[in-house]
């Protein structure tokens, strides 16, 4: 079977990555929606580089680790019967630290910087800020996250939509649901003829859409769907 899988905030969750619009989502009183802004950027970027210097700091800071939700969908990446076509809106690396070989980053990677002056992508590790210096073209105070913000266009777009009407199974995991394109995707999938599914905490934005909806946590459900694909 060919399945694609599209992974929102709440698959990292119980791995302690706070998600974006739950009852803790917001940062020192900021919603996403004021930070992750280009506009925001502009007009503040000391306090959009503190926003990524602490998530990406707390994601090395040795406490964050891929959860059985994350293990699971590696295992189902390895199975010879499937195919699996993992996207997701996460910026954190645990589908990686948790085996999955290949992943499509649509909102951009945390562990990366941009340049806005050169366009070279590079590893990082460390705090971003004005000082900080493109190792690719030598300029000062250009270089960003690697993150789609509100109003910029995700990654891999035309990917996701081949492989979405090429696939016989669509499921979504731990995302309300909130943020377009990727909360479109099911309808693609309705539109293609195909099995939806969605796991949630919670009932989303999207739930009514889905053919099958599983209430509970990702770590618990997503390991017993994956059992019921062997
Ligand atoms: C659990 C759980 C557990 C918890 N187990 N589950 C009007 C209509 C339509 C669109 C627009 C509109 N006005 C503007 C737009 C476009 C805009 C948009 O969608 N805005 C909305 C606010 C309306 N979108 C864009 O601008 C996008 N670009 C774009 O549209 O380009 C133009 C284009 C045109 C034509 C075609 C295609 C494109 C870009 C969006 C970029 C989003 N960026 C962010 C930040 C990324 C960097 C960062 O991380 O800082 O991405 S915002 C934030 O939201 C982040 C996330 O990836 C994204 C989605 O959040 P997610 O993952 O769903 O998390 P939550 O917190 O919302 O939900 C968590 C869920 O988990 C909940 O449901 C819980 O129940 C559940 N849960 N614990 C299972 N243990």
């Amino acid at each position: 079977m060919n399945i694609v899988v599209l992974t929102g905030a709440g698959i990292s969750a119980e791995s302690g990555v706070p998600t974006f619009r739950g009852a803790d989502g917001l940062w020192e009183g900021h919603r996403v929606e004021e930070v992750a802004t280009p506009e925001a950027f502009v007009r503040d970027p000391h306090l959009v580089h503190h926003f990524y210097n602490l998530r990406r700091a707390k994601l090395l800071d040795g406490t964050i680790h891929p959860n059985p939700a994350h293990q699971a969908l590696a295992r189902l990446a390895a199975s010879k019967e499937h195919r699996l076509f993992l996207v997701t809106q996460n910026i954190d690396d645990l589908h990686e630290r948790g085996g999955s070989p290949d992943v499509l980053h649509m909102h951009g990677e945390l562990l990366k910087s941009r340049c806005t002056e050169c366009g070279a992508v590079a590893d990082c590790r460390e705090d971003l800020g004005r000082a900080s210096v493109c190792k690719a073209c030598g300029h000062l105070d250009c270089l960003r996250p690697h993150v789609v913000w509100f109003g910029e266009m995700p990654f891999g777009l035309d990917e996701i939509s081949v492989a979405i009407s090429q696939a016989d199974l669509f499921v979504a995991i731990g995302t309300s649901g909130n943020v377009y394109p990727a909360a479109g995707f099911v309808f693609l999938a309705r539109q293609a003829g195909i099995k939806t599914l969605e796991i949630n905490l919670e009932v989303s934005e999207g739930t009514r859409i889905f053919h099958e909806s599983r209430r509970g946590r990702a770590g618990d459900l997503v390991p017993q769907w994956v059992d019921e694909l062997q």
